[in-house]
């Protein structure tokens, strides 16, 4: 873990999934303590056997019905193919159920999505805990396509549905002692059991400026190719932030609070020099353990070069003069 090296040109190699989660890897040290026991026997009482098959078709609610296909926002062109649909649903950072992207799909379906609510709170004028479907009817839904670049040089192209995070931020008009905002993941230990490692900051937080929160790219998503979120992708809300590394990007969201200081967040907290609070896609500032001058994506396996903010900073660049 100590070995800093910095790879020259382009570098991943099969261990692609490891990189973001070496510092979760204390678990490996306390094998066989009481707790690890306990959630590995719950793992073994069948709690993957019991969960809901991840390719089977969720019924849609009265209001989702209405919302999908949502218009799409032409505003968003990308520059690549949209990544298949399978592809992204079928690789997936969420370490609150397991660090394996591939078993994600399968460990989330534990997460119940509803009832679920959202509250938003702190220096607002208005806090107020939401309900996920009165959102739903309230908000300006739409469809965007993004890129979203992961810290560890994996990319994807795909059509998020949902909202600006600026229209609920106005609804509850925050005070002008607000100047950041903190979102916060569900913390259901026993459900997602990753969540039972006492010494990582669970639950999973993150955190913007607000001025990066009320920009027209930040953006809640409620849903992808043209249906509501499959839990793998952070079901019921999540954040979607293009410009910055996945890992700003917050699934699962419970909580939205404005606050008057920069918070401390899940990655910054675990190894700060690796993961930075800002956290601005940028070629030129390598990972202390890999080059970000190129990024893979999913998929295709087609080797791009990384772009400054990854791609949008006609739209955010003047945040950060
Ligand atoms: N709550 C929570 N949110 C999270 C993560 C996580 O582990 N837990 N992983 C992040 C990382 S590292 C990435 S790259 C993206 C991946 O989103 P996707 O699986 O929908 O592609 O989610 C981000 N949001
Ligand atoms: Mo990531």
């Amino acid at each position: 873990m100590s070995q800093i090296k910095i790879s020259k040109g382009w570098e991943i190699s099969g261990n692609l999934a490891t990189p973001e989660s070496v510092y979760m890897r204390r678990r490996e040290f306390l094998k066989g303590t009481a707790l690890t026991t306990l959630a590995t026997s719950a793992l073994l009482m069948g709690c993957t056997s019991k969960l809901p098959d991840p390719d089977a078709e969720t019924p849609l609610s009265e209001i989702e019905k209405k919302l999908y296909p949502a218009n799409r926002n032409e505003q968003f062109q990308l520059d690549r193919p949209l990544t298949s649909e399978r592809i992204a649903a079928g690789y997936n950072n969420f370490y609150e159920f397991t660090e394996v992207k591939e078993d994600v799909r399968v460990h989330a379906q534990a997460l119940p999505t509803r009832p679920w609510t959202v509250e938003v709170a702190g220096l607002v004028r208005k806090p107020k805990v939401f309900d996920i479907d009165d959102l739903l009817k309230t908000m300006p839904i739409e469809e965007r396509l993004y890129r979203l670049r992961c810290v560890e040089a994996w990319a994807m192209a795909v059509p998020w549905t949902g909202f600006p995070l600026k229209s609920l931020l106005d609804a509850v008009e925050p005070i002008s002692k607000a100047t950041h905002v903190r979102m916060t993941t569900f913390y259901m230990p026993f459900t997602a059991q990753g969540q039972l490692a006492f010494w990582q900051p669970w639950p999973y937080t993150e955190g913007l400026t607000l001025a990066e929160a009320m920009n027209e790219l930040t953006f809640m998503a409620v849903g992808i190719y043209g249906h509501p979120l499959p839990k793998q992708h952070g079901a019921p809300i999540r954040l979607v932030v293009p410009w910055k590394y996945g890992f700003k990007s917050i699934k699962s969201v419970v909580k939205i609070e404005l606050i008057d200081s920069r918070p401390p967040t899940f990655w910054n907290t675990l190894q700060g020099l690796e993961y930075q609070f800002t956290a601005n896609v940028d070629p030129k500032v390598p990972h202390p353990r890999w080059s970000q001058a190129k990024e893979k994506m999913i998929g295709t396996e087609e080797i791009r070069p990384t772009l400054p903010y990854n791609g949008y900073g006609e739209y955010v660049a003047q945040l950060y003069t």
